[in-house]
C-alpha cells in the first residue's frame, strides 16, 4: 500500500471539487484532488450554462476567470413565454443592477483544470474505489486504487465533491443524516448545435405541450431543451423532430426566426430536488451534487456547489491559518440555509413552467395562474429576479 498525505483530500474533480482545490491551494493549503473518470471525461460533460455573480467572483479569486470575462456573455433578463406570448425579466432593473454571466460549465471546468495544472495542484484520475475512511475522528484517510496499486491517503479533512452518485454521501451511516427528495415525472432533452441562438437572451417557455428552453453557449452555438417523458430515449427523438416539437411549443415569431442544424450533442436528464442534511460528518464535508440535486430549470446547481464551496473555503481556511474553527462548524448551516432558499426557487419555477401528466384540472388552473400572477406583478417578478440572479451568501 503506497501512503501519501495532504491537509485536504478532495474526492471528485467536478467544479466543486476543482474550485475549492483551487481556492484552498492559493491559500498554501495542500490538497490532493481524486477522481473516478478520465479528464477526457470530465470534459466532455455538458451541464449547466448560467453562472451567478457569486460564481463568477469565485472563479476570479481561484484565478480562473479570464477566458469567462473574454468569451462568456452577460445577461441583463430573460424572457417567459406563455403559448403565444412573450414577456422579458429585466433583472437588472428588478435587481437594482445584477446581472448573470452566461458561460458554459464545460469551459468552466476547463479553465480550473488548466489553472490547477499550472499551479500545480495534484489531481489522480481514474483513482477507482475512493472510500473515505475512519472521517469521524480527527485522523481520516481515503483509500483508492490508481492503476490497480492501492493508495491511502491520510489528511485532516476529507470534502467530498463527487455529486449525486459519488461515494461520499454513501459512506455515511444512515442514521446519521436524513434526505428530503420529490422525483418529477418528466425528464429535459438537451441538444447542443453550432447554430445561433433564436435570441440574444434566454428564453423559457410555458406551453400546453410541455416547457421548452432556448438557451446557448456564444453567438454560435445554441442549447436547446425541450420538457419530455421519464422514460423517453433519446434514439426516439431525431434531429427534424426535436426541431419541430421545439418551434411548436414557441411564440410564432420565435419559431419563424429559429436556425435549425445537426446537433452533435443529445442527452436526456433527469428532474429532481434531492436535500441531505446535515452536510457535515466528523472530518468529512459534502459538497454540491453529493449534497443536493435541484432540477435545473432555475439554473441553481452549479452555482449552489459555488456558494457550498465559498462557505467550506472559509472555514477551512479560519481553521488552517488563523486555528479559528467557527466558520468550520458553522460550515452545514450556512450552506443548507442557502440551499433549501435555492431547492424552493428551483422547484418553483420548475412548478410554474412545467406540464404535469394527468394534473387535476384544478392544480393546472393554479399552475396557469401561479405564471399570470407571477408576469403581471412587480413583487412577483422582482422575487424572481432576485433567486435568478442569485441571492446573497
Ligand atoms: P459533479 O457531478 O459535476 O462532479 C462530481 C465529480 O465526482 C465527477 O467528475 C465524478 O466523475 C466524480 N466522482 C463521482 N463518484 C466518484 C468517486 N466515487 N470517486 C471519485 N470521483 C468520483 N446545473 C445547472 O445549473 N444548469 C443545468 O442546465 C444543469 N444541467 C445538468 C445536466 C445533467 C445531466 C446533470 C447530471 C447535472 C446538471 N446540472 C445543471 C447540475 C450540475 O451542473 C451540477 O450542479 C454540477 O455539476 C455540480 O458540480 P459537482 O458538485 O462538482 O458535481
Ligand atoms: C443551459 O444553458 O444549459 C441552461 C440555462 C438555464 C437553465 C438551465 C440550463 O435554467
Amino acid at each position: 500500500m503506497k501512503t501519501l498525505s495532504t491537509q485536504v483530500c478532495i474526492i471528485g474533480a467536478g467544479p466543486s471539487g476543482l474550485l475549492l482545490g483551487q481556492l484552498l491551494h492559493n491559500a498554501g493549503i495542500e490538497t490532493i484532488i481524486l477522481e473516478r473518470s478520465s479528464l477526457d471525461h470530465v470534459l466532455s460533460r455538458v451541464r449547466a450554462g448560467v453562472l451567478e455573480q457569486g460564481t463568477v467572483r469565485l472563479l476570479e479569486e481561484a484565478g480562473a476567470g479570464a477566458r469567462m470575462h473574454a468569451e462568456g456573455l452577460p445577461h441583463d433578463g430573460f424572457a417567459i413565454s406563455c403559448e403565444t406570448d412573450i414577456h422579458r425579466i429585466d433583472l437588472t432593473q428588478l435587481t437594482g443592477g445584477k446581472n448573470v454571466m452566461v458561460y458554459g460549465q464545460t469551459e468552466v471546468t476547463r479553465d480550473l483544470v488548466d489553472h490547477r495544472s499550472q499551479t500545480g495542484g495534484i489531481t489522480m484520475y481514474e483513482a477507482a474505489d475512493v472510500e473515505p475512511q475512519e472521517f469521524d475522528t480527527a485522523g481520516p484517510y481515503v483509500t483508492c486504487k490508481i492503476a490497480g496499486e492501492s493508495v491511502r491517503i491520510d489528511c485532516r479533512f476529507i470534502a467530498g465533491c463527487d455529486g449525486f452518485h459519488g461515494a461520499s454521501r454513501r459512506s455515511v451511516p444512515e442514521t446519521a443524516i436524513a434526505t428530503f427528495e420529490k422525483v418529477y415525472p418528466f425528464g429535459w432533452l438537451g441538444i447542443l448545435a453550432d447554430v445561433p441562438p433564436v435570441s440574444h437572451e434566454l428564453i423559457y417557455a410555458s406551453h400546453s405541450r410541455g416547457f421548452a428552453l432556448c438557451s446557448m453557449r456564444s453567438n454560435t452555438r445554441s442549447r436547446y431543451y425541450i420538457q419530455c417523458n421519464s422514460d423517453d430515449h433519446i434514439e426516439a427523438w431525431s434531429d427534424e423532430q426535436f426541431w419541430t416539437e421545439l418551434r411548436r411549443r414557441l411564440p410564432p415569431e420565435t419559431a419563424e426566426a429559429m436556425i435549425t442544424g445537426p446537433s452533435f450533442e443529445k442527452s436526456i436528464a433527469p428532474l429532481r430536488s434531492f436535500v441531505a442534511e446535515p452536510m457535515r460528518f466528523g472530518s468529512l464535508f459534502l459538497v454540491g451534487d453529493a449534497a443536493h440535486i435541484v432540477p435545473p430549470t432555475g439554473a441553481k446547481g452549479l452555482n449552489l456547489a459555488a456558494s457550498d464551496v465559498h462557505y467550506l473555503f472559509e472555514g477551512l481556511r479560519s481553521h488552517f491559518l488563523d486555528s479559528d474553527t467557527t466558520l468550520l462548524d458553522a460550515y452545514s448551516e450556512r450552506a443548507l440555509s442557502r440551499v433549501w432558499k435555492a431547492v424552493r426557487f428551483s422547484w418553483w419555477m420548475t412548478t410554474m413552467l412545467h406540464r404535469f401528466p394527468n394534473q387535476a384540472p384544478f392544480d393546472a388552473k393554479m399552475t396557469e395562474t401561479e405564471l399570470a400572477y407571477t408576469l403581471d406583478s412587480e413583487a412577483m417578478r422582482t422575487a424572481l429576479a432576485e433567486n435568478y440572479v442569485g441571492l446573497p451568501y
